[in-house]
């Protein structure tokens, strides 16, 4: 099989998600110890790492106080908004903040940038990356989005199915989106089967 070059993508596991946080995503802490064990694998393979995070503006229709849908939330430098303090990100790991817009909602970590403004597309374009492995937060929302989006750019796509939680506001949200993230062209795959994958 023709061996495509791959990157690893963390959406926002950031302390306002997780259990105590002001929009907690049920169980999400559990997810932690998990993704950072795809995040040696891809350290020890010099695969780069990505990792996204909510980063809103104070005032954004993004939250219901200004008509939006959410509470307040992952709000720029404050505690809420920063990654899980389990989350063991190496030093090289790529930031990308997304939502910063105060008048437009957006869920996939395409809509986001680097610390110089780059897109996570050209990016992933500039380190020549063909397949995306994406787990974190939430399965229903930002992981969906992110996903579908990165298929309707091209890319290949893993979903880390023990690396991702889901809001579910309504019941089965979580299962509808991996349903409709496999028909749209998304693998799944989990730690054990990718670390046996790649030990041969
Ligand atoms: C998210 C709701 C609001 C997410 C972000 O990261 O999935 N969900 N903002
Ligand atoms: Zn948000």
């Amino acid at each position: 099989m023709l061996k495509l070059k791959k990157a690893l993508l963390i959406v926002d596991l950031q302390i306002d998600f997780c259990p105590g946080g002001r929009l907690a995503v049920p169980q999400a802490d559990k997810i932690v110890p998990v993704i950072n064990k795809y995040i040696k694998l891809f350290s020890k393979n010099k695969l780069p790492i990505f990792a996204s995070r909510d980063w809103h503006p104070k005032k954004t229709s993004h939250f219901k106080k200004f008509g939006g849908r959410w509470p307040l939330h992952c709000v720029q430098n404050t505690k809420g908004a920063q990654f899980h303090p389990k989350l063991r990100l190496p030093q090289e790991t790529i930031i990308i903040s997304k939502g910063m817009s105060p008048q437009k909602d957006s869920y996939s970590a395409f809509d986001g940038e680097d610390s110089s403004g780059q897109s996570l597309y050209n990016l992933l374009k500039i380190l020549g990356i063909e397949e995306l492995y994406v787990g974190g937060l939430a399965t229903d929302y930002c992981v969906k989005e992110t996903v579908l989006g990165a298929l309707r750019k091209g890319f290949k796509v893993r979903v880390l199915l023990d690396a991702i939680k889901g809001v579910d506001i309504k019941k089965d949200d979580s299962k509808k989106a991996i349903q409709e993230m496999k028909i749209q062209g998304a693998k799944i795959i989990t730690f054990k089967e990718l670390e046996e994958k790649w030990s041969t």
